[in-house]
């Protein structure tokens, strides 16, 4: 099934000249960038994206970090463009992500982790409209 997802290179990707690399990944399986934006995470927006993890305690880290400097917000869509999407960006802790994932090969920490994207079609369609309306 064709789908949409959110993805979004975090801050310390953008700071670290990550961005073209990343891209090439999502180019290279077959999925299509709708929607490509340089720009900064509002508090407003952070706090509706993460939503899920209010009161969690690495909550305040994680809405000063993805608020901290440029990101590359990104429309993908694509078969099956969610899951292949989260297989491509590998697991949250860069140390348990594979090699060849993108967070496996660039990602230095939990907290920078480089990308985002969407673990659902539904919080797909959530995050799209808080960041592209
Ligand atoms: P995901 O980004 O793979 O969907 P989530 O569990 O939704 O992972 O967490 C959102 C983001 O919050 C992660 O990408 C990571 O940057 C950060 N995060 C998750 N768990 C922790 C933690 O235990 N400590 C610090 N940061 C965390
Ligand atoms: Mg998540």
């Amino acid at each position: 099934m064709i789908q949409k997802t959110y993805v979004m290179i975090k801050p310390d990707a953008v700071a670290r000249g990550l961005v073209g690399r990343i891209v090439g990944r999502v180019e290279a399986v077959g999925l299509t960038i709708d929607r490509m934006e340089l720009g900064s995470v509002t508090l407003e927006q952070a706090s509706a994206n993460y939503a899920e993890h209010q009161g969690k305690p690495f909550y305040d880290g994680l809405v000063a970090y993805i608020t901290s400097g440029p990101v590359v917000k990104m429309q993908i869509s694509g078969e099956e463009a969610v899951p292949v999407m989260r297989k491509l960006m590998g697991a949250t802790n860069p140390k348990d992500a594979a090699p060849g994932t993108i967070r496996g090969d660039f990602g230095l920490s939990l907290d920078a982790n480089i990308i985002h994207g969407s673990d659902s079609p539904e919080s797909a369609e959530r995050e799209l409209s808080i960041f592209f309306g």
